[in-house]
């Protein structure tokens, strides 16, 4: 009943209550990616990141995390290479992360946890007419994955970090304009894994390539204190809420490979 489910699921973030269950799909994220089983792939050739800055506009606490999105009407912003058959747009990145710096990222390198990940959403152009409609397909999406540890600060970050107590409440938007996503990349982008998985949160598509980074990139604590900083909750709610620990948790491999770039 609604009662029961209500009851069970009230701990969870509200945006997973009512998706009952999990879909069941064959094959679902974040993963952990045990590097010894994972396959060397000589066909996975480079990615190709062709980003431009001036596509960035806004950041938006959607109250699950926040959002730096991308004008994804033209070609401007794209990803090819890698597995990828076609050239993807970019439209948003966003990151999960931990209350503390023991856990936060969705996907595990052989069960190691990472502070935070970051997620560069893309959608399939050449195939699709809206992002709408490449969610639900197959090669509709992909995601490129970035670990974050714990180091020195980064400095491309900070530009983001300064920007992030102006969207502290669910629903807030504020401009932001000329950020170059590619300065959150590692600087080895050669070496990956490859997986067919999906969305992390409803409707949970099986429609992601996913591509995730081996070298981590580092940020440090304060910068994440920042991000720890965010609230689920708006403005109106009475009582708030911490944003952190917004990952889902891992899924089965299901008979799944994971490539490798590298061997
Ligand atoms: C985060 O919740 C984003 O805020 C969502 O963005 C995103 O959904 C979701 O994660 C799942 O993306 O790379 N982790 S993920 O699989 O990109 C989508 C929005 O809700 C559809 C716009
Ligand atoms: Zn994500």
């Amino acid at each position: 009943s609604a009662c029961s489910s209500k009851f069970v699921l009230s701990h969870v973030h509200p945006m997973w209550q009512g998706t009952l269950a999990v879909p069941g799909g064959d094959r679902q994220s974040p993963i952990d990616i045990a590097v010894r089983k994972s396959v060397f792939d000589p066909q996975l050739k480079p990615l190709t990141f062709q980003y431009d800055p001036r596509t960035c506009q806004q950041i938006w606490n959607n109250g699950y995390s926040f959002l730096v999105e991308y004008d994804d009407t033209t070609d401007k912003s794209i990803l090819s290479g890698g597995p990828l058959q076609d050239a993807y747009r970019l439209c948003q990145f966003h990151f999960h992360w931990g209350e503390s710096n023991a856990w936060g990222s969705e996907h595990t390198v052989d069960r190691r946890l990472f502070p935070a990940e970051l997620h560069l959403v893309h959608w399939n152009a050449e195939k699709y007419s809206l992002f709408e409609e490449a969610v639900m397909e197959e090669n509709g999406l992909a995601v490129i994955g970035v670990f974050l540890k714990v180091g020195k600060r980064h400095e491309g970050l900070q530009k983001l970090v300064d920007a992030l107590p102006a969207v502290r409440h669910k629903d807030s938007v504020v401009e932001f304009t000329r950020f170059d996503p590619a300065c959150l990349l590692p600087t080895n982008t050669h070496d990956y894994w490859a997986y067919p998985g999906s969305l992390t949160t409803p409707p949970l598509s099986e429609s992601v390539s996913w591509m995730i980074m081996k070298q981590p990139i580092e940020v440090s604590h304060d910068q994440l204190a920042v991000f720890r900083s965010l609230l689920f909750t708006s403005a109106e709610e009475e009582v708030q809420k911490s944003m952190v620990n917004n990952f889902r948790v891992q899924q089965a491999l299901r008979g799944r490979t994971v490539s490798s770039s590298f061997s």
